[in-house]
């Protein structure tokens, strides 16, 4: 089977490290084409790659004949006019999230694409494919915790990018744990609230952090979630279920421990995301990569989180973000399924 021609629209840190990824990795695909409003960083990286060219505009990279499928690592801003474009040119698109920067034209999305009769696009929620994550899935799912009943969540980062204020803490990090929670529990999120504790001096001026996010799902499961993204330290994510029959708990990130005849010990911090998910991006693309291939007979090109997961998650979080403002629960409200 000839390898999958994918566009990887925009070469930030996500993307290009998918530029990468593809190459070196991935079986069954090349990056044929690579485009970025910085139009220099395209061209620097379509260079190094055999076959592939850089493309000016995003949106003709999309209906390119010489692509078939596409990664949208772009900033959020413009993910809508792209992933109608992959509509439109029945182009299979991993998408990082989010599917969009609000709930309306997040529907609007999902219910294009269920118009379009074909599954189409599949949101970048890696940790679905961490091994970590999988097996506190398989671990549910086979029942031996009996009915789960609580689940803590930690999110740390040791630091985030300067354009970061308060409300991106609950939309870009809190929303992996909205999602976790709707991969794990397998129900939708019917309240969300967010209370804000003492603010760590170490946080730029005016970003409220940490925050702590309180979900309840539809059947009365109670979440809470630490998020602080301003730490200084590494990166830390956590996630501990307890359940009727007992407790599993991920994301020790325990590694090698050593003792040193200077009388310490100890291991390192994983640093950032990239690190503590590097495996779980390279499932996750490797399975849409051969998704995409079975679609051509099966009409279904994604193998993962869907367009409906990406909406969901907006809705926790537009949610989420008004609770920020207030202190106070606020209820999720979800359209019907198409
Ligand atoms: C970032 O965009 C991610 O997706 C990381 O997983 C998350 O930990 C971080 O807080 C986000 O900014």
């Amino acid at each position: 089977m000839a390898d999958l021609r994918i566009a990887v629209l925009g070469v930030g840190v996500m993307g290009a490290d998918h530029v990468a990824r593809i190459t070196s990795t991935i079986s069954g695909a090349r990056v044929a084409v690579v485009n970025d409003f910085i139009t220099e960083k395209a061209e620097q990286i379509a260079a190094a790659i055999p076959g592939c060219r850089a493309a000016a505009d995003p949106i003709d990279a999309i209906a390119a004949d010489d692509v078939d499928a596409v990664v949208l690592a772009t900033p959020g801003t413009t993910h809508e006019a792209q992933l109608l474009a992959c509509l439109e040119h029945r182009k299979p698109v991993l998408c990082e999230k989010p599917l969009t920067t609000d709930v309306s034209t997040s529907l609007d999305i999902v219910r294009r694409e269920a118009d379009s009769g074909v599954s189409l696009i599949q949101v970048g929620f890696m940790r679905r494919f961490d091994e970590e994550y999988m097996r506190l899935k398989t671990l549910l799912d086979g029942g031996e915790l009996g009915r789960p009943l609580l689940m803590h969540c930690v999110h740390r980062n040791a630091g985030v990018p300067s354009y970061f204020d308060s409300t991106l803490i609950v939309k870009d990090s809190f929303v992996h744990e909205v999602d976790v929670t709707r991969f794990l529990f397998d129900e939708e999120i019917a309240s969300v609230q967010i209370i804000t504790p003492v603010s760590n001096p170490g946080a730029p001026q005016g970003v409220i952090d940490p925050q702590i996010a309180i979900m309840r799902t539809a059947s009365g499961k109670h979440v809470d979630v630490e998020l602080f993204v301003t730490t200084g330290v590494g990166y830390e994510v956590r996630t501990e279920v307890v359940g009727e029959r007992g407790s599993a708990i991920i994301g020790l990130d325990v590694g090698m421990i050593r003792k040193s005849a200077a009388g310490t010990w100890g291991g390192h911090l994983t640093p950032g995301f990239r690190e503590r998910f590097g495996r779980a991006y390279d499932i996750e693309i490797q399975r849409w990569v051969d998704a995409v291939h079975q679609g051509r007979t099966s009409g279904n090109f994604v193998d993962g989180p869907t367009a409906w997961d990406g909406y969901a998650a907006a809705a926790v979080c537009a949610a989420g973000v008004r609770s920020l403002a207030t202190g106070q629960p606020v209820d999720v409200q979800l359209a019907e399924h198409p």
